[in-house]
């Protein structure tokens, strides 16, 4: 269970985010007129699959996701690497000019925030096996494009608050909301 928790903690980010989805969104509207039709959703997702299937068999396996999930990280860290120095050097400096009770809230606050993202780790890798589980539905192990598909439609479907087969600029930007809350229609 361990094993498959950090598995799946490692996986975690391998289901975009609603932030992610949003900026996918953008780059699924292939003929750029703000709209994404169900069509340039689908298209979009088919190739999103195709580049995590890596061996190109149809399936994509807890280990494609992975390798896809390290690749994006291995990118990030890159991109974040250099602030993370700027803002550890900053630090260090503070921590040399602190007073011994100000350094031990900074250990404290340093504490507390690993905490809350191991928290947060967890959180992930319990939604992303759930999420793969919801996924999967044959329950092979792997998902199908169709499965992938599914999946995304679903999401598609929970943006499009108008429920018209396509998501628009305030869609995709969450401003709109299905009816519920009094009614906004
Ligand atoms: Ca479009
Ligand atoms: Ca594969
Ligand atoms: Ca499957």
């Amino acid at each position: 269970m361990t094993k498959f928790l950090l598995s799946a903690a490692a996986l975690a980010l391998a289901f975009p985010t609603v932030a992610e989805a949003q900026h996918h969104g953008m780059k699924a509207d292939a003929d750029g007129d703000k709209i994404v039709t169900l069509a340039e959703h689908d298209a979009a997702v088919a190739q999103r699959f195709a580049r995590i299937d890596a061996d190109g068999d149809g399936l994509v396996t807890e280990a494609e996701m992975k390798a896809m999930h390290e690749a994006r990280m291995e990118k990030r860290a890159e991109r974040r690497g250099e602030r993370m120095e700027q803002r550890r050097e900053r630090m260090e400096k503070r921590m040399a000019e602190a007073t011994p009770e100000q350094r031990a809230r900074f250990e404290e606050m340093r504490e507390k925030r690993a905490e809350m993202r191991e928290l947060r780790q967890d959180h992930r890798a319990e939604r992303h096996a759930e999420m793969w589980a919801k996924t999967d539905t044959n329950g092979d192990g792997a998902l199908s494009l169709a499965e992938f598909q599914a999946h995304s439609r679903e999401r598609f479907a929970k943006m499009d608050a108008n429920g018209n087969g396509q998501i628009d600029a305030d869609e995709r930007r969450g401003k709109r909301h299905h009816g519920g809350h009094g009614g906004n229609r």
